[in-house]
């Protein structure tokens, strides 16, 4: 006998329009919910195709300018590009004063250079020279700092692009092999320097080489912040997330492929693989031989996004506060200086990685690539106002980046 008397089947009758009901209710709310969502995100009449894509962080249609000097360069449409400043030597890095001048290195020259961002065709203002291979460029706290390959100096800002002479802050860095050193000033108001390594692969005795150093402002407390940085030219703060972002180039010699470049979030105490590693923790071929270089490579960091095989990845910047489309806002932009030992030439180009950490071209058109023949490098990447600024130490010059209204 059941313990309960059996539903009899009026009451089974009406359990069953109940749930119906229910079930209809649960269904109905669905569909309205995704209507109303469909409306949202679809492609309306009001919205073009690519204004979409954009917004997504898909590459745009692209389009080309040419130049004052007859080349071409293709950018998304939207975006304008002209040479700002040309006939120069190897200008590399580039940092902005508080009066609204650009100040960049040129590195072959020995000089810093200062440029009116007022001025549609600015004349130079020479703020430094005499100096042996400068490369890192800072503006901090009324000094415009610069690192040459053997010390880090700052000059006090006088204005206008001027500068008083040369106080030496860090004296004796390692020299030779990679020889250009990359600083900027953290939140924290500490001084951020990047050596490369000495050589292609090799176990550094220095142990300020291949590594992120951090310091106080007045050259005290150095301390290793971050190691196995083969070649970390390029770094920014995520205005997101307040990490490091930087690019480290991968070594030769390992076939065209093979390294990739890196984007790297670059923590405190954490080691990035090289010598021993490259890419996602694979172990270099120089040390298979070695089972515990296999453990070792486990325990490194791993790239973010792993980039072209000698694309030589410099300076980058993430875009910040400017007018410029929602697509591209807190991208990571990176100067691509482009390969030297790759069968088909690669790189020349300015990318982007956006929010998805795909990487879309942004700007090509200095590497002709049927011929391999290139006529600009691109190096650093520098925002202020609503432009963008490219150095190229290849052809001497800076190119501004407008977006069209
Ligand atoms: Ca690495």
């Amino acid at each position: 006998m059941p313990a309960y008397p059996p539903i009899r089947t009026t009451n089974r009758a009406l359990l069953i329009s109940v749930a119906v009901l229910v079930l209809l209710a649960v269904l109905g709310t669905l569909v309205a919910f995704l209507i109303h969502s469909l409306k949202l995100t679809s492609v309306s009449d009001r919205q073009p195709v690519e204004e979409v894509s954009q917004r997504l962080g898909q590459p745009g249609p692209m389009h080309s300018v040419t130049l004052d000097n007859g080349r071409t360069l293709d950018l998304p449409q939207g975006f304008t590009i002209s040479r700002w400043v040309k006939g120069r030597g190897a200008l590399r890095m580039m940092a902005v004063t508080p009066d609204g001048y650009l100040l960049v290195t040129e590195k072959d020259q020995g000089k810093v250079l200062a440029y009116a961002l007022a001025d549609d065709a600015p004349a130079a203002v020479t703020t430094a020279s005499g100096l042996r291979l400068p490369s890192g460029i800072a503006f901090h706290e009324g000094y415009v700092w610069v690192a040459e390959e053997t010390q880090v100096s700052r000059f006090p800002y006088r204005g206008g692009g001027a500068a008083g002479s040369q106080e030496v802050i860090i004296g004796g860095l390692p020299s030779g092999g990679h020889n250009t050193r990359t600083i900027n000033f953290g939140r924290d108001g500490r001084l951020y320097l990047t050596i490369g390594s000495s050589c292609n692969v090799c176990e550094e005795k220095d142990n300020r080489r291949a590594a992120m150093l951090r310091l106080n402002p007045d050259g005290s407390g150095m301390e290793i912040f971050a190691t196995g940085l083969r070649n970390t030219v390029g770094f920014d703060w995520n205005p997101a997330s307040g990490e490091i972002w930087g690019v480290d180039n991968g070594s030769d010699l390992m076939g065209d492929d093979l390294p990739p470049d890196e984007v790297n979030i670059i923590r405190q105490g954490r080691n990035y693989g090289w010598p021993y590693c490259y890419g996602n923790r694979k172990v270099n071929p120089e040390y298979e031989g070695d089972p515990s270089r296999a453990a070792f490579c486990h325990g490194t960091e791993p790239p973010l996004v792993e980039l072209q095989a000698h694309s030589a990845p410099l300076g980058v910047r993430f875009l910040t506060g400017s007018a410029w489309p929602a697509a591209y806002q807190q991208n990571f932009f990176i100067g691509f200086h482009g390969s030297w030992n790759r069968s088909v030439p690669t790189g020349y180009k300015v990318v982007r990685v956006g929010t998805d950490l795909k990487v879309y071209d942004f700007i090509t058109g200095w590497l002709d690539q049927s011929s391999g023949d290139y006529w600009g490098r691109p190096v650093d990447i520098l925002f202020a106002g609503n432009n963008m600024y490219i150095s190229d130490d290849h052809s001497g010059a800076i190119y501004r980046v407008t977006a069209s209204p």
